[in-house]
């Protein structure tokens, strides 16, 4: 009897130590299974994430320098021209927006060239000749009195420190350019600048163009809201053919300021 208790209790153990370990096992399992599935969710999280931002860098065609002094640190990115969020409200933090000739309203301009004209667009000339113009595309006939390249763009403040630079570039002959010949507008008010000197330009049948340099224009005033960049040929001083008169090539514009800015870019121009 006592033998037969002692195999009972025995196989009773065996059957409790073989279910903890199943329990054991299966626990174990489900344990691992849910780290799998966990560490799988969280990276496609974070692919998709950075998908989205680099989608909405690539629809976008303003380049946006942000730099702190504080922390002496600079990133290079681009960003929604219409997004409303960011974070130059800290002091000390200013950003350097590019403004495209290019993407600018185009539809009503009318330009002339070495040989006749065109119009609205078609002033737009591709970079094919190592110009090293930004978004590979300038804006070049100019060259008749009271043409005029137009920015609009928005502020979210009233600033009157902010830095314009133009970009710049000509071609056939060498010229000078002073605040009276070419005028330099903003919100209606001229600004006086440092003589633009372009040397070395080459000739109508060079295989390539002078390469595209910025030109610092100085602090100018922006007002909250619109404001307008008015580029405008003011001189009569021809330069050949049908240029009647003297002009750069612009490649964009540059303004470095805390003020967050925003504008309309007419990527449609460029097909
Ligand atoms: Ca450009």
């Amino acid at each position: 009897m006592e033998r037969y208790l002692k195999g009972v209790v025995t196989v009773f153990m065996l059957l409790m130590f073989t279910f903890v370990t199943a329990c054991s096992s299966n626990s174990s399992t489900e344990t691992t299974t849910t780290t799998e599935v966990n560490e799988t969710s969280t990276t496609t999280t974070t692919t998709e994430m950075t998908e989205t931002s680099t989608t909405v860098t690539t629809a976008n065609n303003t380049t946006i320098t942000t730099s702190s002094t504080e922390e002496n640190t600079q990133t290079t990115t681009t960003r929604d021209n219409n997004s409303s969020t960011t974070t130059t409200e800290q002091s000390g933090v200013t950003t350097t927006y590019v403004f495209e000739a290019e993407y600018t309203y185009l539809d009503d301009m009318i330009g002339t060239g070495y040989s006749g004209g065109t119009y609205g667009t078609g002033v737009i000339v591709e970079d094919t000749k190592s110009g090293d113009a930004s978004n590979g595309y300038y804006v070049s006939y100019l060259y008749s009195l009271g043409t005029t390249l137009s920015f609009e763009i928005e502020s979210d403040r009233a600033v009157d420190n902010a830095y314009l630079v133009l970009r710049l570039s000509a071609e056939l002959i060498d010229f000078t350019l002073t605040s009276d010949m070419y005028t330099v507008m903003v919100n209606g008010m001229g600004y006086d600048y440092e003589a633009m000197v372009f040397e070395n330009v080459p000739g109508m049948q060079s295989s390539t163009i002078l390469p595209f340099a910025d030109f610092v224009i100085g602090n100018i005033e922006l007002q909250e809201g619109i404001n307008t960049i008015d580029l405008v040929t003011t001189n009569s001083q021809a330069m050949g053919g049908t240029m009647y008169s003297t002009a750069p090539m612009i490649d964009c514009l540059k303004i470095t300021t805390v003020a967050e800015l925003t504008w309309n870019a007419y990527t449609d121009n460029i097909q």
